[in-house]
This record gives C-alpha cells, sequence and structure tokens, in this order.
C-alpha cells in the first residue's frame, strides 16, 4: 500500500501511528506528496480528487481518503481494537477523534492563511476565530482528561497528534500552561514508541 504522506502533516501522523501500534507500519509505503490549497499536486490530485494528505492506495487501485477512513481502514485490516464495538465508548472515541481533527483541522487553515495567503489578503479576525477554535477545543480536551488514562484508540491518537502539531507549528501558544491535565496526559502518551517513531521534523 502507498500512503501519499509529508512528514509535517498531523493527520499523516494520524495514520501512521495507527499502523505503528496495529503492526501493519512495513505495510506502508510512503510516497512524498506536496499538497496546497492553491498550488495542487496534480499526481495526488489523480488519486484523490480534493488533494489532501492523508491518502491512501491500496494494492488493487483503490484510493482511500481521509484520514479517518484510513485509520479506520488500517483498523480492520490489523484487526485491532482503536475503536470500540458498537456503543457509548465507540461514540465517545469517534467524537474525541473530531475535537482533535477539529483542533489540526483550524490549526493548518491558520498556518495556510499566515504563510501561504499573500499578505495584502491576510484576515486577522479570521486567524483569530481559528485559534479561539483551537482553544475551546483545548477547554474541552482539559474537561476529558480523566477519561484517557491508559487507552490507546482513535480517539488518544488523534488527540495526540493534535497536541503534537500545536508543538510543531504554534509552540507559542504555550498551550501547557492553561491545559495542565492536558499537558500531563500528553507527556506519557508522547513516549509511546509509535508516538516518537512519528514526530515532526525538527524546525
Ligand atoms: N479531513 C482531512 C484533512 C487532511 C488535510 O487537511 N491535509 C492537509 C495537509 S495537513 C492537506 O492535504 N491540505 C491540502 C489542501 O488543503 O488542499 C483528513 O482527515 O485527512
Amino acid at each position: 500500500m502507498k500512503l501519499y504522506y509529508a512528514a509535517t502533516s498531523p493527520f499523516v501522523r494520524k495514520c501512521l501511528v495507527s499502523a505503528h501500534e496495529l503492526k501493519l507500519r512495513d505495510r506502508l509505503e510512503l510516497v512524498p506528496a506536496t499538497p496546497h490549497p492553491v498550488n495542487r499536486d496534480r499526481a495526488l490530485v489523480a488519486q484523490n480528487p480534493l488533494g489532501k494528505i492523508p491518502t491512501l492506495l491500496l494494492d488493487d487501485g483503490t484510493a482511500l481518503y481521509d484520514s479517518r477512513v484510513i485509520c479506520e481502514y488500517l483498523n480492520d485490516l490489523g484487526h485491532g481494537n482503536l475503536l470500540p464495538p458498537p456503543g457509548a465508548a465507540r461514540w465517545s472515541v469517534l467524537v474525541e477523534q473530531s475535537l482533535a481533527d477539529g483542533i489540526m483541522d483550524a490549526a493548518v487553515l491558520t498556518r495556510y492563511e499566515t504563510f501561504a495567503r499573500p499578505e495584502n489578503l491576510r484576515w486577522s479576525d479570521w486567524v483569530a476565530g481559528q485559534l479561539d477554535k483551537v482553544h475551546c477545543g483545548l477547554a474541552e480536551l482539559e474537561r476529558r482528561t480523566p477519561d484517557l488514562a491508559h487507552r490507546v484508540d482513535l480517539g488518544t491518537i488523534a488527540l495526540g497528534c493534535a497536541l503534537g502539531y500545536l508543538d510543531f507549528r504554534y509552540a507559542s501558544l504555550g498551550w501547557r500552561d492553561r491545559y495542565p491535565a492536558t499537558a500531563a496526559w500528553f507527556a506519557g502518551f508522547a513516549q509511546r514508541e509509535s508516538m516518537r517513531a512519528t514526530a515532526p521534523p525538527p524546525t
């Protein structure tokens, strides 16, 4: 299987951490991609019309996207338990994944606004709105941390990748001061082999 990827993408990292946890990492061939909302990577668009990573190309040519679908596919392939069986616990994990994906979306969109968009077209209120999503998301995560201990599933993996991305791109946010329970949980989760092996490159 080929995974269209960039080492900086938190959504790709979700898939790679899942693959590590499921002992499937060796089955993935990484294909570097250069996704961009304006200068679209046409080789990637040929597999995924949205031109986004992660995109997983199966051996029979089927393309799977986005990260949620890929993680669920890997979990099925590896007969894993990254998703609980149908019921309340599953909905909770899926909401945590949505919360984490939303934080990552807001952070990635802010990055595009501040680095990809020409300076004269930038809108500071829009950036402030996205960063408010990040903070409201972190506040909700802080309330949920008692439920996260000792869990490795698509909820905790996604949340770990969201926090890792904030450290990578937004170290100046200083989120640990405002969300100490989250910081304590992440200190342990970030030490997992799957997280260490997929850390973003040094800036
Ligand atoms: N919902 C998607 C989001 C993926 C995403 O936004 N990826 C970014 C890179 S981190 C991307 O490919 N952006 C290119 C674009 O927006 O056109 C997922 O979960 O995979």
